[in-house]
């Protein structure tokens, strides 16, 4: 018997292992990417419903992300009143109103021209649901104390990645808003002291005809070395 993991009081169970030939692992790799390729930030959505167990899933396949020490420090709140929703919107454009007009610098303005973005956010409105995905920074302990959490923005970031893979999935599409500063979520949301809202993601159907920029995205000679 092996003594490499000496902490014997833990439970191991095999692991699962699904494996392919060369080939077969030539064209998953290579449909998987075509698919996810497909993925767009959409900034026009329909208002039809979603149903709640979509995104329950949704919630699910993200909260499968690895983190660290398995301490899962995010919290995964849907929006679908719509009078939270006009809270949030209302909230948001008054910051992002700052933001468009003196807060962001000549270049940022000018790197987000190709976007279209401006301070209005009806989409806070028209999508069916918004994401708001929290970190936990901290646990609080027994006796009141804050106990931190692990790689929190790696684990938070790494889930959410997940999640916008999961509403593709679905045949969904989001668009990953970070209105700045966000503290009025916690507010709003009535949010515990020890989470922060990370990322507003509003998911939907697109609107009928919705355009999105048309930009490329960077060769694999761009974005990677092999050593
Ligand atoms: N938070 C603002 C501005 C914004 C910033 C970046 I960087 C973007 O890629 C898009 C928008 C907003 O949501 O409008």
């Amino acid at each position: 018997m092996s003594d490499t993991h000496s902490s014997s009081e833990n439970n191991y169970i095999p692991y699962e292992k699904d494996t392919y030939s060369a080939d077969e692992m030539i064209q998953r790799s290579r449909s998987f990417y075509e698919w996810l390729n497909k993925r767009r930030t959409v900034r026009d959505f329909s208002d039809k419903p979603v149903p709640r167990e979509v995104m329950e899933n949704i919630v699910m396949a993200a909260s499968t992300a690895p983190s660290g020490a398995n301490k899962q420090p995010w919290t995964f709140c849907l929006v679908q009143d719509p009078g939270v929703k006009k809270q949030i919107r209302d909230a948001a454009e008054k910051e992002e109103y700052e933001n468009y007009h003196g807060r962001m610098s000549d270049r940022w303005l000018k790197d987000l021209e190709k976007f279209g973005t401006d301070w209005h956010k009806p989409f806070l409105e028209h999508a069916p649901w918004l994401i708001i995905v929290c970190k936990k920074a901290y646990e609080p302990g027994e006796g009141g104390e804050k106990v931190n959490n692990y790689y929190v923005n790696e684990s938070v970031g790494l889930a959410a990645g997940m999640l916008l893979a999961a509403i593709h999935h679905a045949g969904l599409v989001s668009l990953t808003h970070t209105p700045s500063p966000m503290n009025f979520l916690t507010k709003i949301l009535n949010r515990p002291e020890n989470e922060r809202p990370f990322l507003l993601i509003p998911v939907g159907y697109p609107a009928e005809g919705a355009k999105v920029p048309a930009i490329a995205r960077k060769t694999l000679e761009e974005i990677s070395s092999v050593y």
